[in-house]
């Protein structure tokens, strides 16, 4: 099939002049190793994933097959060597030289300027996962040098060739030094051992089915090879709502196999994780209490941690959602989310691994007619005042906003606000509330945006996504996790054109100085086509996505107004009079919730100082998030010179027909893309204009029958 590939769809390169320059460049891969040629690479390294990924590549898209050698033979070497091994090469070569008297054939300069980018990389290095790239003249024979700290910076360098091979740019004097932004570049998927997925549209689970492993593992392969292309290092396999079977995982019944999916994700640099239940030692009939503070419980996690490790030396650790929408935690037995957090780290610290603990926690079974209890102001409430109290190897994972993964909310205030405590941010890629893979949603620019908000934690300019990379606090663990989109689909992400939200999330995470343009031009490019015309297309209708989502749905940042449970479709009232407290208070004079700390909840007032007073007053409240933090009357005006009401009609008329819009644009594409791809995302378009128009109607008709209010337009509202 043309898309089970996801961006790693190696075509022959179609540009004559180019498949010439990459003829002569791809003739031979030298890797350093102790003896033959035959066995330089151990089958079951990162090395040899690198190594194979670029004989594949290079044979389907330049259609040569490079030679394997210890040492550089021929023009057009591709040099895989870690630092180690390039300085004792070149320092050989320098005494080889100088001992036989040759005339030297290298131009020392070369060697100086990238033993200069050696040291600067080294030195740069944060991780062990940064490379260098760059074209290389070593005994008068031109080549590229991939040169990394680790094997899996080999890897990703050679990732980075290969698509620079894929998108048939030239490799004249290529010099491409990186370094992840970011320690830990983590997935989460939330796969249930029976096949299904929480929030996953994209088809069965790809790990499991009916309560087992999958027995062949071959997409496991291709999904690793995929993820490591962006820079992925990190993943954990199931639901954070871990339920009686896949609290077995850590038991002999299935560890061996968690062993084997470990092995294949090892090989590309990705370090497997469990989500694990708080409750286990009770759940697994060994214990009658899961009290952290209790020395058998203590024991009881020393023991299975060890186990674990017995079988997978590398894992990682384990991410808990405790004390969680009905989830068991330390609450139960009196005790603070530290003191649970730092038992199950005392249990990993001896192997090194951590443990990822939510924030994700607050009353689900609220009274909904105490307007004093806010769920946004839960998280901070629980946490922050813990700040310094866990271990160091626990890392707390916070979602990006106070909520829950609404289309727009505000950057969570907990970031920023525990300096002494490491922190991982968590962003959905599984499009729960916008729009479930059915609509089109690039949310890179959301991300971006959360990313570049700027706290004011230390003063001006203290951006979050300084604080996620560990640079402003000097965390011991840190980076940006989220919640996978990927099923057993062919295509991966159910929608086709949400893969760019797979492949955009390593990508920035990776390099954060990215922009949403350059992300999805490099995926269009990669996956889809190189028609100057239909990127240039496909990329202005991911990049509107997000906006066009937004108008149509919820307004001003207010959010929800979903249908309850499945959260696909508008239910202006879904969720209105629930336990969950995600509220709107809409009545006939006005909407939206009111946590100013003058006579609201107080939210605002988790803010730095800045953020604080921009959000507590009206008038420098951002109009994208006026009715997240204001109740006001729906002919408030808004900075745009609107009534919130006209607004809101805009917005939705604007929203339902951009929608459209999308189809209409990619009708212009059916010949500059492969069928059965025009086809599928041609319906899914379908399906969104429809259902955005459906949107439309209800929010417009909910608000103008509840306002009275008519549209200046006098479009037909019921
Ligand atoms: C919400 C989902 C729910 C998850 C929960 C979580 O609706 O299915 O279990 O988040 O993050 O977004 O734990």
């Amino acid at each position: 099939k043309c898309w089970d590939q996801g961006w790693l769809r190696y075509h022959l390169v179609q540009d004559q002049e180019r498949l010439k320059e990459y003829n002569q460049l791809f003739t031979q891969i030298v890797l350093m190793k102790e003896g033959s040629a035959a066995g330089l690479v151990d089958e079951s390294s990162i090395l040899s994933s690198a190594v194979k990924e670029l004989e594949q590549g290079i044979k389907q898209m330049v259609g040569t097959k490079p030679s394997i050698d210890a040492e550089v033979k021929l023009d057009g070497f591709i040099w895989l060597a870690t630092f180690e091994q390039i300085e004792a090469a070149l320092s050989d070569e320098r005494m080889a030289s100088r001992a036989t008297e040759l005339q030297n054939p290298v131009p020392e300069q070369d060697i100086r300027v990238s033993m200069d980018e050696i040291e600067a990389l080294k030195k740069r290095q944060k991780s062990t996962d940064g490379y260098v790239l760059e074209s290389f003249l070593f005994r008068g024979k031109k080549g590229l040098l991939l040169l990394a700290n680790s094997e899996s910076g080999l890897l990703y360098a050679a990732f980075h060739l290969l698509r620079l091979v894929q998108m048939e740019q030239s490799l004249d004097g290529l010099k491409i030094v990186e370094s992840p932004k970011n320690q830990l570049r983590m997935l989460n998927h939330w796969d249930n051992m029976d096949g299904s997925i929480e929030r996953g549209y994209a088809g069965q689970s790809i790990f499991f089915e009916r309560n087992r492993f999958v027995a062949d593992k071959g997409r496991i392969k291709d999904y690793a090879r995929l993820l490591s292309s962006v820079g992925i290092n990190a993943i954990t396999i199931n639901n954070v709502n871990v339920h009686a079977v896949e609290t077995k995982l850590i038991t002999s019944e299935y560890l061996a196999e968690v062993g084997q999916v470990a092995s294949i994700f090892r090989r590309y640099g990705v370090q497997l994780f469990l989500s694990i239940n708080y409750a286990s030692p009770i759940q697994l009939g060994d214990l009658d209490t899961a009290d952290p503070l209790d020395e058998r419980v203590k024991l009881w996690w020393k023991e299975k941690i060890k186990e674990v490790y017995d079988v997978i030396p590398d894992f990682g650790g384990v991410l808990v959602k405790a004390d969680s929408e009905h989830r068991p935690g330390p609450f139960t037995y009196n005790r603070t989310h530290a003191d649970g957090a730092n038992m199950l780290a005392e249990a990993l610290r001896p192997y090194g691994g951590i443990v990822l603990w939510r924030c994700f926690v607050y009353n689900c079974m609220q009274d909904w007619r105490d307007r004093r209890t806010d769920r946004a102001r839960a998280a901070y409430d629980h946490f922050q005042p813990l700040d310094g109290q866990f271990a160091d190897n626990v890392v707390l994972q916070i979602k990006n906003g106070p909520m829950d993964f609404q289309v727009r909310e505000p950057v969570s205030p907990l970031f920023g606000s525990m300096p002494n405590t490491n922190q991982i941010l968590e962003f959905q890629i599984t499009q729960e509330y916008t729009g479930q893979q059915k609509h089109v949603c690039y949310l890179l620019p959301q991300w971006k945006e959360i990313l570049g908000f700027d706290t004011y934690a230390k003063g001006k300019g203290t951006l979050v996504q300084d604080i996620m990379s560990g640079d402003t606090y000097g965390y011991r663990y840190s980076g940006i996790t989220a919640v996978a989109n990927v099923g057993a689909d062919s295509n991966w992400t159910g929608h086709t054109l949400a893969q760019a939200n797979l492949y955009g999330y390593g990508r920035l995470i990776w390099n954060t100085t990215l922009s949403s343009e350059t992300i999805a031009d490099e995926w269009i490019r990669l996956t889809l086509t190189a028609d100057k015309y239909a990127v240039q297309l496909i990329k202005q209708m991911l990049l509107d996505s997000w906006s066009i989502y937004e108008q149509y749905t919820s307004p001003l940042g207010v959010g929800w107004m979903v249908n309850p449970e499945h959260h696909y479709g508008p239910n202006v009232d879904g969720y209105e009079y629930s336990v969950w407290g995600t509220y709107h208070y809409a009545d006939h004079q006005g909407v939206g919730v009111n946590r100013t700390k003058k006579n609201g909840t107080g939210y605002t007032e988790q803010y730095h100082t800045e953020n604080a007073q921009l959000f507590e007053a009206l008038g420098s409240c951002p109009d994208e998030l006026l009715l997240f933090f204001h109740h006001v009357s729906y002919t408030h005006v808004l900075h745009s010179g609107k009534t919130v009401i006209q607004h809101i009609y805009d917005t939705h008329f604007e929203g339902a027909e951009c929608a459209h819009q999308l189809l209409v644009q990619w009708l212009t594409l059916e010949d500059k893309i492969e069928p059965v791809i025009f086809e599928h995302v041609k319906g899914r378009l379908i399906e969104q204009s429809e259902h955005a128009k459906e949107w439309c109607d209800r929010i417009n008709s909910y608000f103008y029958r509840k306002s009275g209010i008519a549209d200046t337009q006098n479009r037909l509202i019921y």
